[in-house]
């Protein structure tokens, strides 16, 4: 496979006016016409220059004329996936018939089969696979679709824009056609046909514009889209008051669809969405599975700004469009709930899983270089930390001038298909500052340290931060220069108040631009105790050699309440990154005794928001100890996990439970804030108390089980007791679970998960059971993620048992989908790739999976790239 490089960019040599296409929908195939007016790119250097299409092997080409005289084998080559086609005028029209079967693409790429009906996932070149053209995003057409397809199996037929006309032929078939105002390239194209119902609503924009707002589904479904509607007028007004951005069509519709291989997909004015993310109701979906619906709708929603009215130039500007999204959708999330404890989801999201990916054979810059299949980087370092190199603007900037960024950004490119350096130029432009060393955040990857000490001079009143900042060498780029880091702080005086610092501000941005810098506070009267890199200013791993009294002032007083958490965080994996070592060596585990208190004192606070305190006693994960530790042993970090939890729990119980009961309420379930923060800290508890094993406990677990009428606290209690040594019970509230609820694939996925992040020791036996189980379906991408992604990636200490079984299972596995699924196989390789961070043994079994797959044959492009990088 060949590698892309972003250095080769070229424009393309044709420009579109116009794309025209129809669509004939059948149960074993589908023909597709498209009828493309081309004019010669006159910003192309080459006028020669051949047409070059597009075009996936699968497609059967079946007629290509250019202004009506059919063109045979000689008068154009296909190699691969591109047609080339000499000797063409400045303007004419193409029209090309080819012949597909949606009904065997079981890439999910392209027009392929969901449960019966028809849909499309065209990003990022999926397009390719319907017909022959420039799928490239900075082609940008004008596009009219008619579909046609029989009338009782898909009454329903949908693509992007407005509807402008409709008919009935006499065979019992029936047409639309649509229309699309915008231009936009071939990756936002969508289309659906099946047999939908859908809920209505409108919304009238700030300039007095009607839309029209349909969520479609499945019949069985449409009383699970209430709030997803609601989520969709709250992000349309919020679009319209943070950011100035109305909408721009009469029509604004989502569509439900079961089979996907993401999240969803912000097509012009047809989002399609995976059912996970849009379906939700108190008594199928969690509170996390509310607030990802609400998420999701407000992200695609607002792609139709950032992404579709100003797109990228290519796919090395992937960030471009989703970092900034990113971005808004985390600013909505904070303002629809609580802005502190979003930050910590997002911070500890990405210091597991995007450190990892920077610390691992895939790791790459936000605007990447190069890469072999575009679909490998959709990845935590586009999406996660492209968000936070657009909060590091916002925050050196400030709010205003940010917002001024964006409405020059948004007017300057309208229309457009742009750069990432387009959108920091909108922003120096508006700041009058330079950002240059700031744009290494877009090309250099890696994880950059900061190690931070102070420094008192009380004859001075005086207080100094030396900053010391690296990078270290990533698998794909050894040195690096040193970024603009901004690094946020505050100082605390010893009664733990904030001291003003210059023009009376408690916290100040310092920009740390070197290897090694340092900043004087005058006129500090005390020596401080600093908070640093407050509500995480910046993506890196800043170290300042705190004592564990200082981290536990620090939970207790700095006003900033990301840092108070950060704080408990440090201060557990300080304590559990010793222990870990002790359990290497043999010694009988003690806990410290500072972090139970700290946590008494925490439980007994009761002016804290509840969800906080779920946060702050909320043990750092397995998986971000892993990340932290230089060689990651499974069992250590498993046992130590236990250990700790556990100590916790036997000394605070009597408070825990008093915490549980507290928070039981018989009020009807709503997913605002307040109700799940108090759900959160309930369910906490219930946790803490469950690790003792104590018949009680479980006694309390299956009361809730049994008498919850909302699936947070069901699956709360279904997870806890199905996870504990109490086998009977276990088994017998995974049956109930299952009866109850096999109707619902959602809920089933979840009963699935459950099982596969069980840490007992049969985990695998029990997944490969239930992938004989009537409620798994091997081509669905939420069945696999449910129990074979769970299983790997989450359940650590059963994937990784030595006797390498769960490695067989996984390459086994990715054998198959390589096939089937390229996408979802290569994503579920990532937990294989990281061997090099596991003992010599443990990793030699993980590499000789990855070179069973590698002899296995025919890898599909995705598969190859992870696999090559990670045997490198
Ligand atoms: N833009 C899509 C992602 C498409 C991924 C294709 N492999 C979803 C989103 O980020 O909004
Ligand atoms: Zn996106």
């Amino acid at each position: 496979p060949n590698v892309i490089y972003l250095k080769d960019y070229e424009v393309p040599a044709f420009l579109v006016e116009q794309t025209e296409l129809r669509f004939e929908l059948e149960e074993d195939q589908a023909l597709v016409r498209s009828q493309v007016r081309y004019a010669r790119n006159p910003e192309s250097s080459n006028r020669q220059h051949p047409l070059l299409l597009d075009g996936h092997e699968s497609l059967e080409l079946q007629r290509l004329s250019i202004d009506g005289e059919v063109l045979s084998e000689k008068d154009y080559r296909r190699v691969g996936e591109q047609l080339s086609i000499p000797n063409l005028p400045d303007h004419f029209t193409l029209e090309c018939i080819t012949r597909i079967e949606p009904q065997n693409n079981t890439a999910l790429e392209g027009l392929y089969k969901s449960d019966g009906m028809f849909c499309t996932q065209c990003e990022a070149e999926g397009f390719r696979r319907i017909t022959f053209y420039q799928d490239r995003p900075d082609v940008m057409a004008l596009f009219e679709t008619i579909v046609v397809a029989d009338k009782q199996r898909y009454p329903v037929l949908l693509s992007n824009g407005n509807m402008v006309d409709a008919g009935d032929e006499d065979d019992g078939r029936h047409w639309v056609k649509w229309q699309d105002p915008f231009p936009k390239p071939a990756y936002l194209f969508a289309l659906v046909a099946g047999d939908l119902e859908c809920i209505d609503d409108r919304f009238t924009t700030a300039s007095g514009r009607h839309v029209s707002l349909k969520i479609f589904a499945e019949t069985k479904d449409l009383d699970k889209l209430d709030y997803a509607m609601t989520s969709l007028k709250q992000s349309m007004k919020w679009d319209e008051e943070v950011y100035g951005r109305e909408y721009d069509l009469d029509i604004f519709m989502i569509v439900a669809v079961d089979f996907f291989n993401m999240g969803a997909m912000e097509n012009k004015g047809l989002n399609i969405f995976n059912t996970s993310c849009v379906l939700a109701h108190p008594e199928t979906t969690v509170d996390a599975g509310f607030q990802r619906v609400e998420a999701v709708v407000a992200h695609e929603y607002f792609h139709n700004w950032s992404g579709n009215r100003v797109t990228c130039r290519d796919w090395f500007q992937l960030s471009l469009k989703e970092g900034f999204t990113v971005f808004r959708d985390s600013q909505f999330s904070a303002d629809m709930n609580s802005p502190t404890v979003k930050r910590i989801e997002d911070v500890a999201l990405l210091r597991t899983a995007q450190f990892a990916e920077d610390a691992g054979p895939m790791a790459h810059p936000v605007r990447p270089a190069s890469f072999i299949e575009i679909s490998n980087f959709y990845t935590l370092t586009i999406y996660e930390k492209g968000c936070e190199v657009v909060r590091m603007l916002h925050t050196l900037l400030g709010a205003e001038t940010f917002r001024k960024g964006s409405d020059l950004y948004f007017d300057r490119h309208d229309g457009q298909a742009v750069t990432t350096d387009d959108f920091v130029q909108a922003m120096a432009d508006v700041s009058g500052r330079d950002l240059s060393r700031f744009k290494l955040w877009y090309s250099q990857s890696g994880t950059p340290q900061v190690s931070v000490t102070g420094e008192y001079d009380a004859e001075h009143q005086r207080y100094t931060l030396h900053m010391r900042q690296s990078c270290p060498a990533t698998a794909d780029m050894a040195t690096k220069q040193p970024f603009l880091i901004p690094v946020a702080v505050g100082l605390l005086d010893a009664q733990g108040d904030d001291i003003p610092l210059t023009g009376g501000q408690t916290t100040e941005v310092l920009e740390c631009v070197a290897a090694e810098q340092s900043f004087v506070f005058d006129n500090i009267t005390v020596e401080p105790t600093p908070s640093l890199l407050r509500d995480f200013s910046a993506p890196v791993k800043l170290r300042f050699p705190y004592s564990r009294e200082q981290l536990v002032f620090l939970m207790q007083h700095d006003s900033d309440g990301f840092n108070r958490w950060d704080a408990a965080q440090q201060l557990a994996v300080g304590i559990m990154s010793e222990l870990v070592v002790d359990y290497q060596q043999g010694r009988t585990l003690v806990l410290d005794s500072a972090l139970i208190e700290a946590y008494r004192q925490i439980l007994n606070d009761a002016s804290l928001d509840k969800a906080m305190v779920a946060k702050v006693l909320t043990l750092p994960s397995e998986a971000y100890l892993s990340e932290l530790a230089e060689v990651i042993d499974v069992d250590a970090i498993h046992q130590v996990h236990r250990f700790v939890k556990d100590a916790i729990a036997t000394a605070l119980a009597p408070l825990f439970l008093q915490v549980y009961q507290a928070n039981t309420s018989a009020e009807e379930y709503s997913p605002d804030a307040t109700s799940v923060a108090r759900r959160s800290l309930k369910n906490l508890a219930l946790s803490y108390l469950m690790t003792t094993e104590q018949p009680e406990y479980l006694a309390l677990a299956l009361q809730q089980f049994k008498q919850a009428d909302n699936m947070t606290d069901s699956q709360a209690a279904l997870t806890l007791i199905a996870h504990s040594g109490f086998e009977a019970e276990a088994a017998e509230v995974l049956a109930s679970f299952y009866q109850r609820w096999q109707s619902e694939s959602l809920v089933v996925n979840q009963w699935l998960a459950v099982q596969a992040s069980d840490p007992k020791p049969d985990a695998l036996a029990r997944v490969e059971a239930l992938q004989q189980h009537e409620a798994y379906d091997a081509s669905n991408p939420n069945k696999i993620r449910s129990l074979v992604s769970v299983f790997c990636a989450q359940n650590m200490q059963n994937f990784h048992n030595s006797d390498g079984s769960g490695y067989r299972f996984l390459a086994d596995q990715i054998i198959v989908l390589n096939k089937q699924n390229p996408q979802i196989a290569s994503r579920l390789l990532t937990p294989l790739t990281r061997w090099k961070k596991y003992s010599a043994e443990q990793g030699a079994l993980m590499k000789a999976e990855l070179q069973r797959i590698n002899n296995s044959g025919d890898l599909s492009r995705d598969v190859f790239e992870v696999l090559s990088k990670s045997l490198a």
